[in-house]
């Protein structure tokens, strides 16, 4: 009788046989770096309330200047949820929603911002791309234009963290995990300020606020105050992978957004826990 066992192929998987609970037997396979998806890409997130909802006034400059970037730059432009979010967060709140049915109510929002946008951008070529297109066709795309819309907000939907009845990951935690996950050349925050303060410029002591040239997620998290984007970026950014900075800066100032995407200085620079390689 032919003894077969020597022709068996087996399949070696070093995580095969152990549980992946425990650190020290996943580090030596799960440590490593993973690989730069679109190391080309720059990732830009539009402020939904900053930007959107302020009408033709800062959308036509803005889409200006996100056109005069196409032939220098590759783009995924992610657009936040802005003003009927909040609306709809107060309504779905009053009557007892919970986070999981109010973070898709809201991530619709900041897609409807990304159609508009989008649809200012067409004669470009740019379009709407849906979240699982993002997920999975994004390269295919950018070869066929230099610059595709997304929503910002994350798909988490009722799977969303439980521990605030305000979704926690918002849209500027959506578009910095998208960046970090494609390992993009870098994420840019467009806001109506022109940074990140050690105050709320609009706030009843925003006379005070100091502009921050440059500040580290870690230390911004130590801080209480209120930030221009959600709290959860700071610990999503305490994990991150390849975005090693973001900078935040004021969409409502002609030419800030160029300058920021050719690696100048203009707004707060906030530097994440990823290491160079
Ligand atoms: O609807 O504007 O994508 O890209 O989180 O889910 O709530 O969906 O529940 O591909 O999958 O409203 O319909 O909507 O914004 O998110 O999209 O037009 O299943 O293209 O159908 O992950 O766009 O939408 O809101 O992003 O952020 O059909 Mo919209 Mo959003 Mo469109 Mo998307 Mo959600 Mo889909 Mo989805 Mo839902
Ligand atoms: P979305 O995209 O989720 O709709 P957004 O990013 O357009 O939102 P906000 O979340 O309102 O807009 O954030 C911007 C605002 O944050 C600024 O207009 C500013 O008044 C406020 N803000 C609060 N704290 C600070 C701070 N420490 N520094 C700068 N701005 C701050």
């Amino acid at each position: 009788m032919a003894d077969t066992t020597n022709t068996i192929k087996h399949v070696a998987s070093p995580l095969a046989r152990q549980t992946l609970q425990d650190g020290s037997l996943t580090r030596p396979v799960a440590g490593v770096r993973p690989i730069r998806l679109l190391p080309w890409l720059q990732v830009v997130k539009i402020g939904g309330r900053a930007i959107m909802d302020r009408g033709a006034e800062a959308i036509l400059p803005i889409v200006d200047e996100l056109r005069q970037l196409l032939p220098e730059h590759r783009l995924l432009i992610l657009t936040g949820a802005g003003v009927r979010a909040r609306h709809l967060y107060s309504v779905g709140l009053d009557l007892g929603l919970p986070v999981g049915s109010l973070a898709p109510l809201a991530a619709s929002e900041a897609g409807q911002n990304g159609h508009i946008l989008a649809s200012m951008l067409a004669p470009e070529g740019v379009s709407y791309v849906e979240h699982p297109t993002l997920a999975s066709q994004l390269a295919i795309h950018l070869q066929a234009a230099r610059a595709v819309v997304g929503s910002a907000f994350p798909p988490y939907h009722h799977h969303e963290f439980p521990g605030s009845r305000i979704p926690p990951h918002r849209a500027d935690t959506g578009a910095f995990l998208l960046a970090d996950a494609l390992g993009a050349a870098g994420l840019t925050i467009v806001e109506d300020v022109d940074g990140v303060y050690t105050a709320d410029p609009k706030g009843p002591d925003g006379d005070k606020a100091q502009l921050l040239r440059e500040a580290s997620a870690a230390e911004l998290a130590k801080t209480e105050g209120p930030l221009p984007f959600d709290r959860a970026l700071l610990d999503v950014m305490a994990t991150a992978r390849h975005i090693q900075q973001v900078q935040v800066v004021n969409g409502l100032v002609p030419g800030r957004l160029t300058a920021a995407l050719r690696g100048e200085h203009v707004g707060s620079l906030i530097r994440t826990g990823a290491r160079s390689a």
